[in-house]
């Protein structure tokens, strides 16, 4: 048996806070990591933030901060939400930390020196939202990936040779089938190698946000080449200290990197083929799980759908949500999240399963038997039914084991919470209650011998999901009067351990049911937080708002009315680039700009919020007016109007643009 573990979550961008999508992976790899502990495997859990790139570049300078300023906060809000949740991670690496500096150049220069990198030039497409060179579409089109526009890029970059590794990455599939899970992905990425593989441009020269190339610090290395190297820099590759060398030495190869499934290509391909160039090991296995839906589209903030993980960290407490990802969602599909089906797992799953299996086989332990664990009947004086019980412990601990290793958690926990209900329907036919009215002696030894079965099944069940509820099982456990579950080792685990007349602790509730207001108080801890922190008076104030009123497509062209060139020229349409984008509040149509002008930057109200989320919109080049007079709108000054075809009944505005790439502030003529 392997005696050594290490795993690794993504690490996530830095341009937005976390939400439960994020903490959707790292609760799974700390439910990983702490069976791993328990056990006896020696663990290593890594995450950490991706700091680097155009995207943090842009998403600093729409905040108006520096991007060291931007990566600073986010990452720590990333840190001290795991440490909230509990998450057990035992490095958290940021790519703007010296010892990933050293690594990744280090790496760079390992690909230079095996002659997988040249210089180039690339021109193509370029999307700044997935970081990703796009091959084979023209100027204006979108991502195929996330549909956003992409930008043309034209400049000197660094090349790698990805196109030599395709052979090696076919070979790799097909004589590791466990290197990619789940199937599905796997046949993606086999597919996407055999369409063929081009070179990768693997740095940039337009920005600055990065780590400079070795001995060519003009470029910045290609932030996904950086992000990945992250999972050997964290663990000492690169690193001068030998201390530091070995312990890359004793981690790597990877036994496990959980990633989402939009994130694929680049784990399943390009790393291999980055670490192949390099001469290094090739990862263990990796996995990739389904999204988190929230009203029916993946969670992510530039929809605007997500719901943070605090809010139910306030109401709940990380075990409820823990519990709910990993009951609900079949592991590597996608799955929904909603308040009512969380509220509704908690209250009927912990609250009323496992929360009254435990209070009331404790509190019947310490009322009946002066708080000390009773001895059962010899074994000849047991039922069909205790029987029964110890028996299906024994399966459960079988299957659940065999569930959770195949990463089946749903499964897992669903055999686990058999056994609850077995028990407590044992309880209930055995009514131990009546028993501890009566007072002979076979009553009493029938008694003691239920609540020692009732007993025993609660531990041996608090053992198995302790790496998915932890809070919970430690005070389960603690309750039981076995002490600290850490030190608890899961191959020892099996019927009969329950030391008799051990002493038990305090009972006190570990779930307190959800009342009805659990939904309201996390909605509206969610909207509260959705609205902007301050809202100017003037806002406040405004009179209903008017949008620019859009002529339906259908209309025919002016014939009568034409102009002269003279009066055109009058109106001064200029390229802008958007900056800032926000949703203005109580005006469901409007969004608040703030655009670059080349020399001057400017804020336009526009009504195009059903069309356009904010994010979508930040580094877009857009066409202005920028000669109107000044007009207020919901209380903002708007201080010139975008131009957008309007389309259908509804008049929807689709923004005009370039299809190739032009200066900011260019005027239109
Ligand atoms: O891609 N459902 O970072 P990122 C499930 N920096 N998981 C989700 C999710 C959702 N709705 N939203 C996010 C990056 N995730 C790169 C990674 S790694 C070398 C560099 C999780 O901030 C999921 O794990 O966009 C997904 O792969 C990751 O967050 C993307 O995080």
């Amino acid at each position: 048996m392997d005696r050594k573990f290490y795993l690794t979550t993504p690490i996530y961008y830095v341009n937005a806070r976390p939400h439960i999508g994020h903490t959707y992976t790292n609760i799974v790899c700390d439910v990983i990591a702490r069976r791993q502990r328990m056990l006896g495997v020696d663990t290593w859990f890594l995450t950490g933030t991706d700091e680097h790139g155009l995207k943090i570049e842009r998403a600093a300078a729409a905040r108006g901060i520096t991007p060291q300023a931007l990566v600073n906060e986010v990452s720590a809000e990333f840190r001290s939400l795991w440490d909230r949740m509990g998450i057990t991670y035992d490095d958290f690496i940021r790519t703007t930390e010296e010892r990933h500096k050293r690594g990744m150049q280090e790496l760079f220069r390992l690909l230079q020196k095996n002659g997988y990198i040249y210089k180039g030039s690339y021109s193509g497409q370029y999307c700044v939202f997935d970081e990703l060179y796009v091959d084979a579409v023209g100027p204006g089109a979108p991502c195929p990936e996330c549909g956003r526009l992409t930008e043309t890029v034209s400049e000197e970059n660094y090349f790698f040779k990805l196109s030599a590794f395709a052979d090696q990455l076919l070979h790799l599939y097909t004589n590791q089938p466990d290197f990619i899970r789940p199937e599905t992905r796997r046949n993606e990425v086999i597919s996407f190698v055999r369409g063929g593989l081009r070179d990768l441009s693997i740095s940039r020269s337009t920005f600055k946000w990065g780590i400079p190339v070795p001995d060519d610090p003009q470029h910045v290395i290609y932030v996904w080449l950086d992000a990945l190297s992250n999972y050997i820099t964290a663990i000492g590759f690169g690193s001068p200290e030998a201390g530091e060398r070995s312990n890359f030495e004793k981690w790597w190869p990877v036994d496990l990197h959980m990633i989402g499934k939009e994130i694929v290509r680049f784990h399943c391909v390009y790393w291999p083929a980055f670490l192949m160039a390099a001469g290094l090991p090739l990862p263990k296995s990796i996995m990739a799980h389904g999204w988190l839906l929230f009203e029916e589209s993946k969670m992510s903030k530039s929809r605007g759908n997500i719901v943070r993980a605090e809010t139910i960290l306030d109401v709940l407490g990380a075990d409820a949500l823990r519990y709910f990802l990993l009951r609900e969602i079949v592991f590597g599909q996608d799955g929904s999240f909603s308040f009512d089906a969380l509220v509704q797992r908690f209250n009927s799953d912990l609250a009323n399963d496992l929360g009254n299996l435990a209070s009331r086989t404790l509190t019947m332990i310490a009322r009946y038997f002066d708080q000390q664990v009773p001895y059962p009947s010899a074994a000849a004086a047991r039922t069909p039914a205790d029987n029964a019980i110890a028996e299906l412990a024994a399966r459960t601990i079988r299957e659940t084991s065999a569930l959770f290793d195949q990463y089946q958690f749903s499964r897992a926990l669903e055999t686990a919470w058999s056994l609850i209900a077995a028990v407590n329907k044992y309880i209930v036919e055995n009514e131990p209650w009546n028993l501890a009215e009566k007072n002979d002696e076979s009553s009493r030894a029938r008694l003691a011998t239920v609540l020692y079965t009732s007993a025993e099944a609660l531990r041996i069940v608090t053992a198995l999901v302790h790496p998915v509820i932890p809070d919970s099982t430690a005070r389960i456990w603690s309750q039981l009067g076995l002490g600290d579950i850490r030190k608890f080792r899961l191959p020892e685990l099996k019927w009969g351990q329950l030391g008799l007349g051990t002493r038990i602790g305090k009972v006190e509730p570990v779930f307190p049911r959800a009342d009805k207001t659990a939904v309201e108080r996390m909605q509206q801890l969610e909207e509260q937080e959705r609205k902007p922190a301050a809202e100017p008076l003037a806002t406040a104030l405004a009179p209903a708002v008017e949008v620019q009123p859009s002529i339906p497509a259908a209309t025919p062209v002016l014939d009568g009315n034409r102009i002269k060139i003279d009066d055109f020229m009058k109106v001064e349409l200029r390229v802008a680039q958007v900056r800032t984008a926000e949703k203005v509040k109580g005006a469901d149509k409007l969004l608040r700009l703030e655009v670059d002008l080349g020399g001057e930057v400017r804020q336009i109200v526009a009504g195009i919020a059903k069309a356009y989320e904010p994010e979508q919109l930040i580094g877009r080049k857009i066409v202005i007016v920028a000669n109107l007079e000044p007009r207020k709108l919901r209380g903002l000054e708007s201080n010139g109007m975008l131009l957008a075809a309007s389309i259908g009944e509804e008049g929807r505005p689709v923004l005009a643009g370039f299809l190739e790439d032009v200066p900011v502030g260019a005027r239109l003529k």
